[in-house]
């Protein structure tokens, strides 16, 4: 085997999105696609000389793989280390980065899109810190995608590169070691968490009329192996609690998105039996998850941050590890979190969409908690979000209160009132009329024009305060960016966001975000609380004008 250069022609479309390159299978598998993008990062100054290379084991992560590991050994990174068998979540990913001393992973994953040979495929790159690649970052991948004219590589598929099997192995000048990934996240939650309280879930003490059953549903994604070795290894639940646990290439045909409409098994499951109390469900690379409680009912991802900001003080061991500084959200989540850290005294920072932003007040210890509407929470402890945390947290409130989810849940809406909220997803819209639909609304939103327009909001007249496009300056490195939200703002604190997402594959997905709030009045169903604020915003976008569509693919 000899290190060759070998000639390529740039692809145009290799720009990241919201969370790396997420593109059809298909695309993928065109000659040279991955390793001009392979290459495209390893040409990122500083070069990387040790790298973690593993994916959510969907369609095309073991070929994509090895085409990675080709132009890495052929760029003579120094250091490369495999996931076993090629899999790895995100949130161990992040971990590990950290605990070797990495430059970075390549994470070949499209979270929680579906799999398959036409499903989706991505590869993204975090760095150093274990977090996101910034947009800094990303934008130099994009450049140097667009001017690549060969890449170093090897002339034959290493024959001896077998990912089953941990172990070491040299190949030409790279070091090449296959490692168990599970093992450094798992030892990671027991240093945050208390497994003995945790454990206690599983016995029972009377708290609960029985055990405090829960279910744990992977989604066929790579959570299976991690929810195992810690719910039934470790927390001695019964095997039975964690399903949907063996990672598939095309997660059985499910989509992996934990979401009410997705994640249809475990609401059903809920739904109908009462005996159990919790359930979770994971996405296909373990970064997101959404929280149900007996009879299936639904934490929203922005209380449930709220929750885990308002409890952190609970989980004693992540407490002496990470003081608790201040928090951070995501500018469409809801604003629930913020209520939590004014009464804290402590700041709230507002960032756009994606985990990249969070890095930088991560690293300066700005905050110690931070999340986002699309099923996100995460810490100060790895660089991604990370949905066993949460899960975590949120069986450690349990346990430590004895109090039932919905019951914790009421608790906090009448301490603090209650954020309703709802997203609309228009999945898979025709892109072109997208884009048209997004420019005429952001002309009108950046123009003054609907200052103190007047809609009917539950039967009383709210005025529009403030609409423009949502723009960020990072606090340490002083980069700004811009149009990451179109919004319209209510004299009521009632507020609409529109965008379009930044992880589709296909044609254009159309998020619009709305939110209200109620001091007293906490058990309205968010349906009915924020009808009329949704029912504007289809009217303010002329979405069915634009793509025919009215009826959400997905409420979440
Ligand atoms: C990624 C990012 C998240 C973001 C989400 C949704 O998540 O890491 O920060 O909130 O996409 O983005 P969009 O609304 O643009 O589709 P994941 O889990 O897909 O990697």
């Amino acid at each position: 085997m000899t290190i060759i250069t070998k000639q390529t022609s740039p692809f145009n479309d290799q720009k990241p999105g919201t969370s790396g390159l997420r593109k059809k299978v298909p695309v993928f598998q065109q000659d040279n696609y991955v390793e001009n993008f392979t290459q495209a990062i390893l040409q990122v100054e500083p070069k990387p000389r040790c790298l973690i290379v593993g994916g959510d084991g969907r369609y095309y992560n073991d070929e994509a793989i090895m085409r990675i590991a080709a132009v890495c050994i052929g760029n003579r990174v120094e250091k490369l280390y495999f996931a076993h068998e090629g899999i790895l979540s995100t949130p161990a990913a992040s971990a590990l980065i950290v605990k070797l001393d990495c430059d970075g992973a390549i994470i070949l994953t499209a979270s929680h899109n579906p799999g398959g040979p036409r499903g989706d495929l991505g590869i993204k790159y975090n760095c150093k810190n274990g977090g996101p690649a910034p947009e800094s970052f990303t934008d130099q991948v994009y450049a140097n995608s667009l001017k690549i004219t060969n890449y170093q590589t090897v002339d034959v598929v290493p024959e001896n590169l077998r990912l089953g099997k941990l172990g070491k192995l040299k190949i030409e000048q790279t070091e090449i070691e296959i490692i168990d990934p599970i093992e450094n996240y798992v030892q990671l939650m027991k240093s945050i968490f208390d497994f003995n309280l945790l454990r206690s879930l599983f016995v029972d003490t009377g708290s609960f009329e029985g055990p405090f059953n829960m279910v744990i549903d992977c989604m066929h994604g790579v959570m299976g192996p991690y929810a195992r070795r810690i719910f039934v290894d470790e927390l001695c639940g019964p095997s039975d609690c964690v399903v949907n646990a063996n990672p598939s290439i095309d997660f059985n045909g499910v989509h992996p998105d934990p979401n009410l409409v997705y994640a249809r098994e475990l609401v059903t499951k809920l739904s109908c039996s009462k005996l159990i109390k919790f359930g979770v469900a994971f996405d296909g690379d373990g970064d997101r998850h959404m929280i149900l409680g007996e009879g299936a009912f639904f934490v929203t991802p922005g209380d449930s941050l709220a929750i885990v900001a308002d409890n952190l003080h609970l989980v004693e061991k992540y407490k002496q590890l990470y003081s608790i500084c201040g928090f951070a959200r995501s500018f469409p989540t809801s604003p629930a979190i913020d209520r939590v850290a004014a009464k804290q005294n402590r700041p709230c920072y507002v960032t756009p969409t994606g985990w990249k932003f969070f890095g930088n007040l991560l690293d300066n210890e700005a905050i110690t908690v931070c999340g986002e509407e699309s099923f996100g929470v995460g810490g100060d402890h790895i660089r991604e979000k990370d949905g066993m945390f949460s899960v975590l947290i949120w069986l450690t409130i349990i346990a430590d209160t004895g109090l039932h989810v919905a019951q914790v849940v009421r608790n906090h809406w009448c301490k603090f009132g209650r954020d309703y909220f709802q997203r609309y997803d228009f999945e898979d819209c025709d892109l072109e009329a997208c884009n048209k639909m997004m420019a005429k609304l952001k002309q009108k939103l950046e123009s003054n024009e609907l200052i103190g327009h007047e809609i009917l909001v539950r039967g009383k007249v709210c005025t529009i305060s403030k609409t423009g496009d949502f723009s960020y300056e990072d606090k340490y490195d002083k980069s700004v960016t811009r149009n990451q939200g179109l919004f319209v703002e209510f004299n009521t604190g009632a507020r609409l966001v529109f965008r379009k997402s930044g992880t589709g594959s296909s044609g254009a997905t159309i998020r619009i975000y709305a939110n209200d709030f109620d001091l007293t009045n906490t058990s309205a169903s968010p349906t009915d609380f924020l009808a009329d604020l949704l029912k504007y915003s289809l009217q303010l976008s002329q979405l069915k004008e634009y793509t025919g569509r009215d009826e959400p693919t997905v409420i979440t």
